[in-house]
């Protein structure tokens, strides 16, 4: 076998640079389910633009962009069921709107305003939504993996069969003890789960080189028992014809899969970073090249199902969306001081009703926005 026919080294790809497709591995979607992934992408991307801009004007403390990785989570939000799980790492939170969670709501999340489900108690990008069946991610690296596993795991011993969970992972949190743990679970008890790691070649400032010494990340699946494949990223149709394959095979009872998505992050790792300081334009400009959403634009026009005219109507209407979406968010106010010590205890113990009392008759917060 050589190394492009093994799954864990080769590089799975459909879309070439020129929008041209590979006949035999092409998805063969309908066009409606091509153009809402193309919707999708271009709207999480004009959310995260507009987000930054904000976050430099001070209007939220905290943003993470996932310019240049929309493709895995959108083609995931667009495959998965109803019911089935996601723990995030810090670049798929679009998987929530994708699967019907209102932008507003997701929004206040970032802004920690009292329209968020979580209350403001969190840091902003760490959105969940029990609607959406989407777990929160946790500030230290890791933890969401064997979280979804565990999951994974009692939806199997419930019988729930129809049931997946689907876990993210960063190349950087593969070196967690979380990661191997996970992995190790995952193939002894095969629950129904896929975890994904979105290759992004950086961990802030430290590049995969440093990271591992594995020849691909897919390879180490291989060490724990279960089927590790390697996907370009960039490519929204790879990505369909890999996960698909991989939530089938969870659906179907026959064990986890491990996918490494080959990208990039174009833009800083979060608002607080400056990438100058550890990589060269040139690499950036490269990977600039193989943006997903150009290169499956460049397929769709070439399918005559986007023109100039219907491009700039997506993009109008969806920033349209996006700004009404931040200017009603942005009206509401911090949720009230005297419920940030609910849901701790079912009733309060006696210390907490006395800090909430010195709470309560403190200096007020000023009002957002100001
Ligand atoms: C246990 C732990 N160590 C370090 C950090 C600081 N940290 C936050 S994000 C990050 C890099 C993560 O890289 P990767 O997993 O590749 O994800 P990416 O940000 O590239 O999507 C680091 C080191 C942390 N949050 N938790
Ligand atoms: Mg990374």
């Amino acid at each position: 076998m050589t190394t492009d026919d093994d799954p864990a080294l080769g590089l799975f790809q459909v879309l070439r640079d020129d929008g041209s497709v590979d006949e035999a591995r092409d998805p063969k979607l309908d066009d409606a389910t091509l153009l809402r992934l193309f919707r999708h992408m271009l709207n999480i991307r004009i959310v995260d633009e507009r987000m930054l801009a904000r976050q430099r004007q001070g209007k939220v403390g905290f943003y993470g962009a996932s310019t240049g990785q929309e493709a895995t989570p959108i083609v995931t939000g667009m495959l998965l069921h109803e019911r089935d799980w996601v723990f995030q790492a810090l670049r798929e939170g679009a998987i929530m709107l994708v699967r019907g969670f209102p932008l507003e709501t997701w929004l206040a999340q970032i802004y920690g305003n009292d329209a968020d489900v979580a209350k403001g108690r969190q840091m902003p990008m760490h959105m969940s939504g029990k609607a959406v069946n989407h777990v929160s991610w946790s500030s230290c690296l890791g933890p969401q993996l064997p979280q979804a596993v565990g999951m994974a795991w009692a939806a199997k011993m419930k019988g729930h069969d129809d049931v997946i969970s689907v876990a993210f992972t960063g190349d950087g949190a593969t070196s967690e003890p979380d990661f191997h743990a996970a992995m190790n679970f995952a193939g002894v008890y095969r629950p129904p789960c896929v975890i994904v790691c979105q290759n992004n070649h950086w961990a802030i400032s430290v590049p995969v080189s440093k990271q591992t010494a594995s020849q691909t990340f897919a390879i180490k699946a291989r060490a724990y028992g279960l089927p590790g494949i390697r996907v370009d990223g960039n490519d929204v149709l790879a990505l369909w014809a890999v996960l698909s394959a991989a939530f089938d095979r969870a659906r179907r009872g026959e064990g986890p899969t491990f996918v490494e998505a080959l990208t990039y992050r174009i833009g800083a790792h979060s608002s607080s970073d400056d990438p100058t300081r550890y990589r060269s334009e040139e690499e950036v400009e490269r990977w600039r090249q193989k943006d997903p959403i150009a290169r499956f634009e460049r397929y769709l026009r070439a399918r005559g199902l986007v023109t100039d005219e219907s491009r700039k109507a997506m993009e109008d209407e969806l920033t349209a969306e996006v700004l009404a979406a931040i200017r009603a968010v942005e009206v509401h106010p911090w949720p009230a001081r005297e419920e940030l010590l609910d849901d701790v205890f079912e009733e309060r113990p006696w210390h907490l009703e006395e800090q909430r009392a010195e709470l309560v008759a403190g200096p007020e917060a000023p009002k957002p926005g100001h």
